[in-house]
């Protein structure tokens, strides 16, 4: 059995996603064979030399799975892009490029974050392209804590302003992107989350029924895809179950 994740937005301000969390880790992500963390797992990060010691206690509960013999596998979201290979040792997983091509169940599946396929959002794209060159990585990576600190909250306050002003289209994946993008890479199963609008959409890839998935945020209630001989099952839970 496989599970899939994404969007948690784990803070401080937040015990009760996290509490959910670490009973995810385990009950249900025990069982599993590996577990894929889609992007936007933590709701800020602002590099791996600033660990809190919330994030910490984080990345202890997932090395203690990996340590039981569940895989990770940890996507960036545009939350948590700074998280790099000190934290991923910390918590023993795997960090994925954005998309990633993988084998679930029998089957190639497409993975994305989902930031990527809101292609309309011109402003947005923009200010991505600009965060993930390597040299603005490296220069962030290099700015001092409290500017790290200032500029992510900035990025934050605007990102929210932002997004309750654009029509809901705009900050949704652009519909013609994703039968292009998944014939590409020759896939009729596609899972991203981002968008917070959880759903199994069907279309057609290459003349042949596909699948796009998007994973749900862990809100008001956790989301998690599970993949196993019953195929794809992507279902709520409760946060205090
Ligand atoms: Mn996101």
């Amino acid at each position: 059995m496989i599970l899939l994740i994404s969007d948690l937005h784990l803070e401080e301000e937040r015990p009760d996603i996290s509490r959910a969390f670490l009973h995810f880790l385990r009950t249900r992500a025990h069982q599993a064979e590996a577990l894929y963390i889609l992007g936007d797992f933590f709701e800020v990060w602002i590099g791996d030399d600033a660990i809190s010691p919330f994030q910490r206690s984080i990345a202890q509960a997932l090395r203690q799975l990996s340590d039981c013999g569940t895989r990770i596998y940890l996507m960036h979201g545009n939350r948590d892009f700074l998280l790099g290979k000190a934290f991923c040792r910390a918590a023993g997983c795997t960090l994925l490029p954005d998309p990633s091509l993988v084998e679930l169940g029998g089957e190639k599946v497409l993975l994305m974050h989902g930031d990527s396929l809101c292609t309309q959002d011109q402003a947005y794209m923009r200010l991505r392209r600009w965060l993930r060159n390597p040299l603005s990585l490296f220069v962030l990576r290099n700015l001092p804590l409290a500017a790290r600190h200032k500029l992510a909250r900035k990025l934050r306050k605007e990102s929210r302003t932002q997004t309750s002003m654009k029509a809901s289209e705009i900050v949704d994946v652009t519909p013609a992107e994703v039968p292009r993008l998944m014939a590409s890479h020759g896939v009729q199963t596609l899972i991203h989350g981002h968008t917070h609008r959880p759903a199994v959409h069907r279309l057609e890839v290459a003349g042949r029924p596909a699948q796009r998935i998007v994973l749900g945020d862990w809100d008001k209630q956790g989301w998690a895809l599970q993949i196993d001989q019953q195929g794809y099952q992507l279902a709520p839970f409760a946060l205090d179950a």
